[in-house]
């Protein structure tokens, strides 16, 4: 079943209060209170108590709105969807789990709905900053109440890029290339921070290596101010797998596909 823009504006609502919600509980938990656990036997690869109850919570109440909802999430073996088809949820219960661990900042909570393969609404929870970046094309992107502005079209050498620190200091090639080409590059920890740094035109782009929750609500309320969200190759990005992607202005993505190249 298609749902109207109503519907739509009214969906954008109820997730922002539940991510409102998750977010104090998240401001109020305790160091006492955090189980961290490895995963991949990765030591910096880490999951929290808190990353496995918000993602259930969000997996039960995001079914109790929608009957028809298929869900991708980072947590636990959740079934995955074959296909794009329909209503598919994507669900990052923490992102930057070793910045809520070590810094208690610079974290976030995302959720994003896509209706056959359309990006359709997207949340991102700034939850130290109380902040929710939220909304989609239907009904234009917002910080809490505050309407975004459309992106101003800066170029590389005119403001921040922000990149993948791992992937940086590991030498994978584009990484250093655009890096050093820009302004200034910046290294946060989490997707949805970094994000969040592109909607406040703190920077003219973002390039990693994205899972579809790291990358399913930024995408949404990056195409909705104006943002191109592609890899450097032009090739289509898949929801259902990795992708490397750079979000990035006009010009910005343009300079970027040229200096890749050169
Ligand atoms: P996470 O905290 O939800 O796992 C992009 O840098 C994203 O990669 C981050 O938002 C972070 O999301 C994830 N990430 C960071 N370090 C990681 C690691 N060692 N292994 C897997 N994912 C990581
Ligand atoms: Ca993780
Ligand atoms: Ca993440
Ligand atoms: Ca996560």
């Amino acid at each position: 079943t298609e749902w109207t823009s109503d519907q739509l504006s009214q969906v954008d609502q109820t997730v922002r209060r539940w991510l409102v919600e998750l977010g104090r509980e998240a401001r109020g938990t305790k160091d006492q209170d955090l189980q961290v656990g490895q995963k991949e036997g990765d030591f910096r690869n880490i999951v929290t108590n808190l990353d496995t109850t918000n993602q259930a919570w969000l997996v039960d109440h995001i079914r109790s709105i929608d009957l028809d909802a298929h869900i991708v999430a980072e947590e636990g073996d959740l079934q995955r969807p074959e296909t794009m088809a329909g209503h598919v949820w994507f669900i990052d219960p923490i992102d930057g789990t070793l910045n809520f661990v070590h810094e208690k900042t610079d974290f976030a909570i995302m959720v994003a709905l896509y209706v056959d393969g359309k990006p359709t609404l997207g949340w991102i929870a700034k939850v130290m900053t109380n902040q929710v970046f939220h909304g989609g094309p239907e009904i234009g992107a917002f910080m809490n109440d505050q309407k975004l502005a459309p992106v101003a079209d800066l170029g590389l050498t005119e403001s921040i890029l922000i990149v993948s620190g791992r992937r940086l200091i590991a030498g994978e090639k584009p990484y250093a290339t655009l890096a050093s080409a820009a302004l200034a590059y910046r290294v946060l920890g989490s997707a949805g921070i970094s994000f969040s740094r592109l909607f406040l035109q703190q920077a003219t782009g973002y390039f990693s290596k994205l899972s579809p929750w790291d990358l399913a609500a930024g995408r949404v309320l990056a195409e909705t101010l104006g943002y191109v969200v592609k890899s450097l190759d032009g090739s289509p990005i898949n929801m259902l797998s990795s992708n490397t992607v750079l979000i990035a202005t006009t010009k910005t993505y343009r300079e970027s596909v040229k200096i890749v190249k050169d």
